[in-house]
């Protein structure tokens, strides 16, 4: 299948496959959209373009709201396909023989292909207001939340320069509209777009892509590597290079198939009051300082579509782009992690508060060291409560991990206290960035580790469970309670109660 070209291919692919719902009504992108959206995505309903949105741009919602929304996106059957196609590029190995060479030379060409290509013109530049005409006003930005300071623009794809290497960034970070021609620029701490602002001095050229293709627009949000260039991930997944036009107004390149670009600059140290803001955390940011976006271009199609995305208490639309994030960047944490079977993160925790990881356990002490790795690895070390299970325990099974942490954990032995840096929105440490974490060893403990003789689990023997496979229908008890599913199924309703 050819790549999606940009956000009108998405949506009339979403329009065939029966996921998406016009909605011509006059609705306010003043919280009515929210509470709209918010009932739509928690029913694990259609993506919603809002045709009537008092603008006369329609706004665009609920695009990555459901796994299956989210695999169209990437245009794989799973998520982990997605990421088996960048494992197989991880794990080459000189090929033998001729299939195996072919093989080969078409993984690398899929790297090459990666690569954004520059074309001269872009639909994304139909129109260009500049001076006086730009207007962030002409956007139906939502106010997402009762608390909220302002409308805050909230699916961006925010491009800034290394003022060393001329590498380019790509990050999402929510823009509050502090008036028509500016905002403030959300990136926290930790991330490469601050680092870049960081690096420049006096005045630094900042663009802002507004509805992309949907494969661009989530690679915004992934936590790649500092001089890794999101677009060349976009690139990668999509199967073809990302196309690029130069901006009007700034020395950056921008996505020519873009909706909306919004071009101009941050002043080194103009801060403004930022927030608050209804977090993904499920609580409001208090205000804090942050850097100022003067937009002195804006380029759109004739028609463009603003793109949005309401976040708030898990679960929320950006599960799923979380979700891609976790299947998509698993055999890049193998790479350094190799005992690393399987992890989750789960939504409850906000990605970043929790992270339950299955591992192969050769040695005493390795659920520490595979701690102290994720607590180590790129924005993973922000992870507050690290759980680690043995190989064979699913970790997208809550219950299932729950019961091995109940049982395997002696407190005084597989506690782990630690500390380090926090993530930006987390309320709870004394302290902003920087506090505890704790890791909990739930793996099977041998003698070297202080622990008496394992014990065996449950299971009942093969040839018992044959035999009553067998004779089921003798019993006469129906077919309603057979197999392992039945069995989960009769526990949760247990575990209910
Ligand atoms: C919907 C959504 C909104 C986000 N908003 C912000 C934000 O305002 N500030 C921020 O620093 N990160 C935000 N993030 C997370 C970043 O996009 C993510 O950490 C990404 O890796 C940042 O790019 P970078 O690694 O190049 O810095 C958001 C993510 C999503 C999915
Ligand atoms: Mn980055």
């Amino acid at each position: 299948m050819a790549a999606l070209r940009d956000l009108r291919e998405w949506i009339a692919l979403l329009e065939r496959e029966g996921e998406l719902v016009r909605i011509s009504a006059e609705v306010d992108p003043h919280l009515e959209i929210t509470e709209i959206t918010d009932r739509v995505v928690k029913a694990g309903g259609p993506a919603l373009l809002f045709e009537n949105p008092r603008s006369s741009h329609p706004l665009l919602i609920n695009q990555f709201g459901t796994e299956r929304r989210m695999c169209l996106a990437l245009g794989v059957e799973s998520l982990d396909e997605a990421g088996e196609r960048i494992g197989e590029v991880l794990e080459m190995q000189p090929p033998e023989g001729l299939v195996e060479k072919v093989r080969g030379l078409k993984k690398l060409k899929s790297i090459a292909d990666s690569q954004p290509k520059g074309v001269r013109s872009g639909p994304v530049q139909e129109v260009v207001l500049t001076g006086d005409e730009v207007d962030l006003g002409l956007l139906p930005v939502q106010t997402c939340w009762p608390g909220d300071a302002a409308p805050f623009i909230t699916l961006p794809a925010v491009i800034t320069k290394d003022p060393r290497t001329g590498g380019r960034n790509v990050g999402m970070y929510r823009l509050q509209v502090l008036g028509p021609n500016a905002t403030a620029m959300h990136w926290q701490i930790h991330k490469d777009g601050r680092a870049d602002y960081l690096l420049a001095d006096g005045r630094m050229d900042v663009a802002v892509a507004l509805g992309l293709d949907p494969v661009t627009a989530y690679t915004a949000s992934a936590p790649l590597p500092k001089h890794v260039d999101e677009l060349m991930l976009a690139g990668f997944l999509r199967g073809e290079p990302v196309e690029l036009v130069q901006a009007k107004t700034v020395d950056l390149e921008v996505p020519a198939n873009a909706e909306i670009v919004l071009e101009g600059y941050i002043a080194k140290d103009e801060l403004t009051e930022e927030g608050p803001f209804g977090d993904h955390t499920g609580y409001y940011t208090p205000p804090e300082q942050f850097p100022v976006f003067h937009v002195e271009a804006m380029t759109m199609r004739r028609d463009a579509i603003y793109p949005s995305i309401v976040v708030g208490k898990p679960p929320a639309e950006d599960a799923w782009l979380g979700k891609a994030t976790e299947r998509i960047f698993l055999p890049a944490i193998r790479m350094s992690v190799p005992e690393l079977v399987d992890y989750d993160l789960p939504v409850a925790g906000a990605f970043h508060n929790c992270c339950l990881v299955s591992i192969r356990k050769s040695y005493p002490g390795q659920a520490q060291k595979v701690m102290h790795a994720i607590w180590g690895l790129g924005l993973l070390s922000l992870t507050k409560a690290v759980v680690v299970v043995d190989e064979w325990v699913d970790v997208h099974d809550y219950e299932e991990v729950f019961f091995r942490v109940c049982a395997n954990v002696d407190p005084q032995r597989d506690i782990l206290l630690s500390e380090g840096p926090l993530d930006h929105l987390d309320h709870a440490p004394t302290r902003q960035f920087y506090g505890g974490k704790l890791g909990i060893d739930a793996t099977h403990k041998g003698p070297a580790e202080g622990a008496r003789p394992w014990p065996e689990e449950i299971r009942m023997s093969d040839e018992v469970r044959r035999l009553v496979d067998e004779r089921w229908g003798e019993y006469g008890i129906g077919d309603a309670v057979v197999g392992d599913d039945g069995r989960r199924e009769a526990l949760r309703q247990l575990l209910r109660r």
